[in-house]
C-alpha cells in the first residue's frame, strides 16, 4: 500500500487541510500519515476570533519518533503552514525523509483571489519560496504564483504569461508546476501543468462554475497529490483532481447559502473512486 504524509493545520470546522485530505486521500486507497501543525478552532476565511494553537515544538519531536521506526513515506505532501517556523521544521522534515523515490509536493496555500490569507505578514511568501525551493511539484493558484515570485497580481493574462510563470515557477527549485484556477474564457476554469525537465505542458479544464467555495485548493491537492502517488499519468492525474474539484463544487451549489464555508465533498466520494477507474 502506498503511504502520504500530510503536514499541514487541523481546522477543527470548516473542511479544508487535512479534514479534506485525510478522507480523500484514504478514499484512494493511500495510507495517510498525518503530521498537524497547528490547530485553529476553523478557518480563516469567512470565520472571525478562530483559536490558533502552534504545534511547531511538535513537528522535530514526531519527526525522530518517526525515524526511529525507519517509517518510510512514497509522498511528502505539504499544505498550510502557520508561520516561519512551521516552514523550518518541514523543510528538516523533507531532508530527513526524501529518498530517490519520493515525491515531494507542495501546495504553498497561503493566499487567494490577491490577497493573503489572514494572519500572514508581508513577508511570508519569500518563507513559502523556501519550501518551494525542496519540492519535485507545486500547485499554486495565481495569486500565490504571483507572490512567490513577486509579480503583481492581474486576472487579464493570456497563455504566454501562464507558460512563463510555470517556467519561473520551476526556476525556484521544483521539477514541476501546475497553476490552478486558470481561465482564459469565461466559460471554462482548469488546470496548467509544466515539466521543465522536457519542457512539456498541459492545460485540462472544465466547464467554470461561476462560484468559488473554501477548501477546493485542498480537494484538488490532495486528490492529485493521491494520484501522481497511486501512479497515475499526469494527464490522468490532472483530470480525476480536476473533475472530482468540480463535482464538489456543483454538488454543494445548490446549498451555498446554508453551506457557505466548504464543499460538500463527503457526498462524491462515490464519483472519486469512478474517476480513478
Ligand atoms: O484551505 C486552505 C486553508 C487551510 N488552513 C487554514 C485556512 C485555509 C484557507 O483559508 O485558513 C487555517
Amino acid at each position: 500500500m502506498k503511504r502520504i504524509v500530510t503536514i499541514q493545520d487541523i481546522s477543527c470546522f470548516g473542511k479544508c487541510s487535512i479534514t479534506v485530505a485525510l478522507p480523500l486521500i484514504s478514499a484512494m486507497g493511500i495510507e495517510c500519515a498525518i503530521l498537524p501543525t497547528s490547530i485553529l478552532s476553523t478557518h480563516t476565511g469567512g470565520f472571525t476570533n478562530y483559536t490558533f494553537t502552534d504545534l511547531s515544538d511538535d513537528i522535530p519531536k514526531i519527526k525522530d519518533h518517526w525515524k526511529s521506526y525507519d517509517i518510510n513515506f512514497d509522498t511528502i505532501y505539504t499544505g498550510y503552514l502557520g508561520n516561519e517556523k512551521q516552514i523550518n521544521y518541514t523543510i528538516d522534515f523533507i531532508k530527513a525523509f526524501k529518498k530517490e523515490s519520493t515525491l515531494v509536493f507542495v501546495d504553498p496555500a497561503m493566499a487567494d483571489k490577491g490577497k493573503l490569507y489572514a494572519g500572514f505578514d508581508k513577508d511570508f511568501p519569500s518563507q513559502m519560496k523556501r519550501l518551494c525551493a525542496v519540492a519535485d511539484i507545486i500547485v499554486p493558484n495565481i495569486t500565490e504564483a504571483s507572490l512567490l515570485l513577486d509579480l503583481p497580481y492581474t486576472e487579464d493574462y493570456d497563455e504566454a504569461y501562464i507558460k512563463d510563470m510555470l517556467k519561473k515557477l520551476c526556476a525556484l527549485g521544483p521539477k514541476m508546476a501546475v497553476l490552478t484556477g486558470i481561465s482564459f474564457e469565461n466559460t471554462t476554469q482548469g488546470a496548467y501543468f509544466y515539466n521543465s525537465e522536457g519542457g512539456d505542458y498541459y492545460f485540462y479544464k472544465q466547464t467554470n462554475i461561476d462560484a468559488s467555495f473554501h477548501g477546493t485548493g485542498d480537494t484538488f491537492a490532495s486528490v492529485f497529490a493521491g494520484s501522481l502517488t497511486n501512479g497515475y499519468h499526469i494527464k490522468k492525474a490532472l483530470k480525476v483532481a480536476v473533475d472530482f474539484t468540480v463535482a464538489t463544487i456543483k454538488a454543494t451549489l445548490p446549498y451555498k447559502d446554508s453551506h457557505p464555508y466548504g464543499t460538500m465533498f463527503e457526498s462524491c466520494i462515490p464519483q472519486l473512486i469512478d474517476l480513478m477507474k
